[in-house]
């Protein structure tokens, strides 16, 4: 199997620069900038490698863009984190004609996986039902009236960590009156979550499921502004456990988070670096996660490294 976990080194042999382009999603959320350092980090200049860094702002079409113009540079390898799982089977059949390998990182494609070398990222779907078995251990049977702030449209995280909630959750009390998306951001979890504010008042909602820590956190900003306390009158479980979600967990505003880890940099830098060394890599490699409850989130805060 690839030694996927080798760092960096000159891919290509020898000691010549290994020039990478890397199609970031954006900067949408506090998880994605911890994964922006993680990738930086590991595709350095003191590791052998050339970082060519594009950050789409959350556009599948600028990303795509970003991609064909790495394959007209002429780079040795591309590494994408693909902000939505379709539309990539032209541009990765491009690169693929040109000779130039990809590594996905964090996020999949719908494409076949033979128009990629290798994908590193976390389970989205066992992340949601780490989140759904949360909540059906908590609530049962009690009827629940809950509410959902859905990652980005056609992203895999949001698509999976749906599904696997729902599938968690199946046969207990818990009813989804509304689902919207809220694009993964802060702002974006706020004004959706003051529409539901709206629509239901505080008394009509007794669960979020955020699909990131952002989210929930402009959404407890909505809850307070209401004159909700979030936690209590709406009880909220989330993804990510990036710092700022992590304390709202200690404060008690958040019931429970699922991990998910945006260290990937060496992981995506060792299997550019096996492929281009002609190195057989799995075409699939998992990061695991964790979960906190409030006393756990307590317990570690001060050593996360994001
Ligand atoms: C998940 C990642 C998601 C995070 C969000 O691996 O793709 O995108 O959960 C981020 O915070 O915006
Ligand atoms: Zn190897």
């Amino acid at each position: 199997t690839g030694c996927a976990g080798s760092s960096g080194g000159d891919g290509g042999g020898g000691d010549e620069v290994v020039t990478v382009g890397f199609a970031q999603t954006g900067s949408e959320s506090g998880w994605r900038s911890a994964n922006t350092e993680s990738m930086k980090a590991a595709f350095s200049e003191e590791n052998g490698f050339d970082l060519i860094f594009n950050a789409a702002d959350n556009d599948a079409a600028a990303q795509i863009a970003a991609v064909r113009d790495f394959i007209s540079r002429g780079v040795d390898a591309i590494v994408i984190a693909p902000i939505v799982e379709d539309g990539w089977d032209d541009v990765l059949q491009e690169a693929s004609d040109a000779g130039i390998p990809v590594v996905l990182e964090d996020r999949t494609v719908t494409a076949s996986d033979d128009l990629f070398a290798s994908w590193v990222g976390l389970d989205f779907k066992k992340e949601g039902v780490m989140a759904g078995e949360w909540a059906a251990e908590t609530f049962g049977d009690t009827p629940t009236k809950m509410v959902v702030l859905e990652g980005t449209t056609g992203s895999a995280p949001a698509n999976d960590r749906a599904e696997g909630f729902d599938e968690a959750i199946a046969g207990t009390g818990i009813e989804t009156i509304d689902s919207q998306t809220g694009d993964f951001t802060r702002d974006g979890g706020k004004t959706v979550m003051e529409g539901f504010l709206q629509k239901y008042g505080v008394d009509g909602i007794d669960l979020l499921y955020a699909h990131n820590d952002d989210m929930a956190l402009g959404a407890i900003e909505a809850i307070e502004a209401a004159g909700g306390v979030p936690g209590e009158d709406i009880q909220i479980v989330s993804i990510d456990a990036v710092k700022d979600g992590m304390q709202a967990l200690v404060d008690g505003k958040i019931n429970f988070i699922v991990e998910c880890n945006p260290m990937l940099g060496e992981l995506a830098a060792g299997l550019v670096t096996d492929v281009l060394a002609g190195d057989e890599v799995e075409k699939q490699v998992y990061v695991e996660d964790q979960s906190f409850d409030q006393e756990a989130a307590a317990a570690v805060i001060d050593s996360r490294p994001y």
